[in-house]
């Protein structure tokens, strides 16, 4: 459960980061493609290069979810409903696979905004991107 701090620490992560958050996310994809190459398995119809425009739309569209979870914290299984069933019913991803997206994103934030990523900070966006995940993959049976 998200406490108060957690919220507000998020809050900050998201506001700092701003527009620049497609492009974290972006980069976060190219680092799970590269360090978690099972990753890709899912992405077959996508070119997976370096600087690939489809991995930064990609990037677009996640950063966008995690902006809205962001925006509705009190309810992120109503504000992500919709992508909740997408995962669920057709997707399918792995489970296992969102914490991979998770570190490589927490990794991402450390290196653009380090002094953001206070060890507090850390853990409050963990505990967050854990709540994400648990709302894409609840429906799955
Ligand atoms: Zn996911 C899709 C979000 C994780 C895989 N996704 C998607 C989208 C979004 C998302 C927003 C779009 C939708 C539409 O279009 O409508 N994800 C998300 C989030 C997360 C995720 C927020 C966390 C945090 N995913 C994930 C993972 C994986 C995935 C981990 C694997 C590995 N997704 C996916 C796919 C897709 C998606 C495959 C589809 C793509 C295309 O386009 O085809």
């Amino acid at each position: 459960v998200l406490s108060a701090s957690d919220k507000t620490n998020v809050k900050s992560v998201f506001s700092k980061a701003g527009s620049q958050v497609d492009d974290l996310l972006g980069e976060a994809l190219e680092r799970m493609f590269t360090t978690y190459p099972q990753t890709k398995t899912y992405f077959p119809h996508f070119d997976l290069h370096h600087g690939s425009a489809q991995i930064k739309a990609h990037g677009k569209k996640v950063g966008a979810a995690l902006v809205e979870a962001c925006n509705h914290i009190d309810d992120i299984a109503g504000a992500l409903s919709k992508l909740s069933d997408l995962h669920a019913q057709k997707l399918r991803v792995d489970p296992v696979n969102f914490k991979l997206l998770g570190q490589c994103f927490l990794v991402v934030v450390a290196i653009h905004f380090p002094s953001v990523l206070t060890p507090e900070v850390h853990a409050s966006l963990d505990k967050f991107l854990c709540a994400v995940s648990a709302v894409l993959t609840a429906k799955y049976r």
